[in-house]
């Protein structure tokens, strides 16, 4: 059977993956724009008793500078509307504009907006507002999930909101500018039980370093790689745009691996570990699998990025 992309996404099919999180984002969703602003901010308290988030860099908060000044000069009830308008999707000129912006972009802005809500120089969630019934029920499901679950469905939940712009015509994307690849001289370098691909130790090492040029030239040029309950990124210039613009400072700590033939020649690898963002760094340890298909000159034709259902899944590496 020839390789595509579709039989490429089937490799390593016991993966079991933590499909709670878009169970969770999909019951979410049904909420009203009310009770998911208040589901978000009793989500955020909870888990701000066990993690802190780390203060968004300058270099992205420049990009939402603008919006955040406008949001706080105005009234409570101007400040109400424009985040039921964000989660509502409303076509308003505020919320075109958070639909450019990168997901970090759009973490930076809440990141400032709660600070501010804390603060009390932005309208909060009413004192005593009661969640619905609905939004009780899916607030327990994601107590019951584990924490890399729990901020990934949260981060779901903030890039969803807004007005998506059509992009396919003229869209001007907001990212903030790539940071340098880390120095040769600090840079470490990952070790794999059961793993000694080149190509596979190599991604590693450059996605931790941020060098996405030397990374991207590890894929195939019709290569594709497919992030957590994504579909797949193809091409060599579009996965170079995410790992610029959605990347910068992941931490992988990958554990261990098997390599084995597949079919005309090409090589399947799956490593399991963990991943940690800058946005809470060490607190969070996100149980992650890497699914690659590596072509016979071992480039990568496939990666999936599979968050895990549980730890138990890092120990299993079965086809
Ligand atoms: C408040 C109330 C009103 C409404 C809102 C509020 C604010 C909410 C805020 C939320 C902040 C949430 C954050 C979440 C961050 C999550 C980050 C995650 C990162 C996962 C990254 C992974 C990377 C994997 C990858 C690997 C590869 O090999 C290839 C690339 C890639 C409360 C005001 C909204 C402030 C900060 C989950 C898994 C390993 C695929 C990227
Ligand atoms: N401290 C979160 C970030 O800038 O990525
Ligand atoms: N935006 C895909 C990921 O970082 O998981
Ligand atoms: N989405 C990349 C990060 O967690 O910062």
């Amino acid at each position: 059977m020839p390789i595509t992309l579709d039989s490429a996404r089937g490799i390593f099919p016991k993966t079991l993956s933590a499909d709670a999180v878009p169970a969770t984002v999909a019951r979410f969703n049904q909420l009203s724009a009310e009770d998911q602003l208040a589901w978000i901010w009793f989500a955020y308290l909870e888990m701000g008793k066990t993690i802190t988030i780390a203060a968004p860099g300058a270099a992205r908060m420049q990009f939402a500078e603008e919006t955040l000044k406008q949001i706080r000069s105005m009234t409570f009830q101007e400040q109400t509307q424009v985040m039921y308008d964000l989660a509502n999707h409303a076509d308003t000129p505020l919320c075109r504009t958070y639909g450019t912006w990168s997901t970090n972009i759009k973490l930076g802005f809440w990141y400032q907006l709660g600070q501010w809500m804390e603060e009390g120089a932005v309208a909060p969630i009413p004192a005593g507002y009661e969640l619905s019934a609905n939004a009780t029920a899916v607030l327990d499901a994601l107590k019951g999930l584990d924490q890399g679950q729990q901020i990934t469905a949260l981060r779901s939940s903030v890039v969803n909101m807004g007005f998506e712009p059509d992009k396919s015509g003229e869209y001007s994307r907001v990212a903030e500018p790539a940071v340098p690849p880390q120095d040769m001289a600090q840079r470490s370098k990952v070790a794999i039980e059961g793993i000694t691909n080149a190509t596979v130790l190599n991604y590693m090492d450059n996605l931790n370093a941020n060098d996405f040029d030397v990374l991207i030239d590890l894929f195939a040029p019709d290569g594709a790689l497919q992030p957590p309950f994504q579909r797949p990124i193809v091409g060599r210039e579009a996965i170079l745009r995410f790992f610029r613009e959605e990347c910068q400072d992941l931490k992988l700590l990958p554990e261990r691996g098997v390599a084995e033939p597949a079919d005309d020649g090409y090589t399947q690898v799956k490593v399991t570990g963990k991943v940690q963002t800058p946005w809470f760094g060490a607190a969070v340890g996100m149980n992650m699998a890497w699914r690659f298909l590596l072509t016979p000159d071992n480039k990568i034709f496939f990666v999936a990025i599979d968050l895990l259902a549980s730890p138990k899944e890092l120990l299993n590496l079965m086809r």
